[in-house]
């Protein structure tokens, strides 16, 4: 059996837009997401969030759930337009209430709320009056929301994300158009990050300021897949690197480092915005602990010759501005997004991360996949996902044995939910969700991960 240290963290996760519903209940404003979802071709099948899983009715019943799994942590996300409408001045209190409601309940079945501030839905209001990410005021924006969040929750709640995946908000909504806010361009990703990463280390230097004494912790959640060198070559380690730098290190670069990595600056010249001197003050130290979300792995080689087209979902970034061209092993397994199953990828991400920036405290905030389960007599034998998580739990072992600072593992997710672009044909749950009935089913991984948790550890069989 692969044995956790005792205090290791076991979760599970979801976000606001996938799985509440109620999208325009009790006074809570619109979102970009909750407009995206308008547009035609954008999202599988015409879906959108609107009931998504109900939670907002049903939270009491899903932390029931949770608590049979005998998870210690719960990550979940806050609705910005739920309590704030248009993003700023007016606080709707019937979105404050639930959001209590819900901590409350996690507290007294004895589970940790671990809440992240921004899980992509910014208000609608702030995209449409001030350019959303693009603009200046955004991260006062998302300061003030921010300590609206920890002055009436803040206590209960003492783990703290700013951001989830800065890089798919960027790349994915103002690089490729295929999320929220559907913006096309080569050169904004780059200014909705920056923005992004200001917004972050406003909001932590707040939280340390105005509430250091709640005692808590705060951090980021950024997303990295594993880059492995196509071959030994030189050129081919060297553009894994330039993929991770560009993927990774565009982030934690500046949070661990106080700037972007070099390859970024080097390639990108004036599309790449700089900070100033006060501005590297704020941000360098600004995470308290390393969130990871990790899925999947690709090979990178260098290709000076690589043009994004083709290559939208996934891709690690502009790829003509890294020189990198990816690929993919088909003797590995797949899920249904078609992410490869890699478990040594986890291991080598972890390795990496704890060697780039000096051996943090890591948490793992998502790690999941999906696959088409079904309903047979009432049960879902999700055997494909059991193997998933054996394997890359396996895989967090290896890397904590070699000295990787992982605290805790958050298992992506909760329940099936609306999987944005993929609507909700993909299913990541440990929960199977009837998008009919709204009936969850536990899956057998449910009761694997239940079983894992009792024995704080991965048993052989
Ligand atoms: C993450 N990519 O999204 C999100 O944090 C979750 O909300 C989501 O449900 C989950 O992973 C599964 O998709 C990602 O293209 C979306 O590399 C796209 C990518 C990565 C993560």
């Amino acid at each position: 059996m692969n044995t956790f240290p005792k205090d290791f963290i076991w979760g599970t996760a979801t976000s606001a837009y996938q799985i509440e519903g109620a999208a325009s209940k009790d006074g809570k404003g619109p979102s970009i997401w909750d407009a995206f979802v308008t547009i035609p071709g954008k999202i599988k099948n015409a879906e959108s969030g609107n009931v998504a899983c109900d939670h907002y009715h049903r939270f009491k019943e899903d932390v029931q759930l949770m608590k049979k799994m005998g998870v210690n942590a719960y990550r979940f996300s806050i609705s910005w337009s739920r309590i704030m409408p248009t993003g700023k001045d007016e606080i709707n209190e019937k979105g404050i209430e639930f959001y209590s409601n819900l901590i409350d309940t996690l507290l007294v079945a004895g589970i940790e709320p671990w809440v992240t501030l921004y899980h992509w839905d910014l208000p609608l209001t702030l995209q449409l009056e001030e350019d959303g990410w693009l603009g200046k005021t955004i991260s006062d924006r998302f300061a003030d929301y921010a300590n609206l969040c920890f002055e009436r929750f803040g206590g209960r709640v003492t783990k703290w994300i700013t951001l989830n995946e800065p890089w798919v908000a960027a790349m994915l909504g103002h690089g490729q158009g295929v999320f929220a806010p559907g913006r096309t361009s080569n050169t904004e990703p780059y200014l909705a990050a920056h923005h992004m990463i200001l917004a972050h280390a406003k909001a932590v230097k707040l939280y340390r300021e105005k509430y250091g004494f709640q005692n808590g912790k705060i951090g980021i959640a950024n997303n990295c897949d594993w880059r492995e060198p196509l071959t030994k070559s030189k050129q081919d380690q060297e553009a894994a690197v330039r993929a991770l730098e560009f993927f990774l290190g565009w982030f934690a670069d500046p949070v661990y480092k106080g700037d972007y990595p070099k390859s970024m600056r080097e390639r990108l010249g004036k599309r790449l915005p700089k900070f100033t001197e006060q501005e590297h003050q704020l941000i360098k130290g600004s995470s308290d602990f390393f969130g990871l979300n990790h899925y999947t792995t690709m090979y990178a080689s260098h290709d000076d010759g690589v043009t994004s087209e083709g290559n939208v979902y996934g891709n690690g970034g502009i790829s003509e501005d890294q020189d990198v061209s990816l690929s993919l092993d088909p003797n590995w397994e797949y899920t249904t997004m078609n992410w490869a199953v890699v478990p040594w990828g986890c291991q080598k991400m972890l390795e990496w991360i704890a060697e780039r920036y000096g051996n943090p405290d890591i948490y793992i905030t998502e790690n999941g996949c999906s696959y088409s389960d079904e309903v047979i007599n009432g049960a879902v034998n999700d055997y494909k996902r059991v193997a998933f998580f054996k394997g890359y739990l396996t895989a967090c072992k290896k890397a904590i044995d070699n000295g990787v600072k992982l605290r805790g593992y958050f298992a992506w997710s909760f329940m099936d939910n609306f999987e944005w672009a993929s609507g909700y044909e993909k299913r990541f749950g440990m929960h199977y969700v009837n998008f009919k009935t709204l009936e969850r089913i536990p899956k057998s991984s449910a009761e694997w991960y239940a079983e894992t948790i009792a024995n704080n550890g991965v048993l052989d069989n």
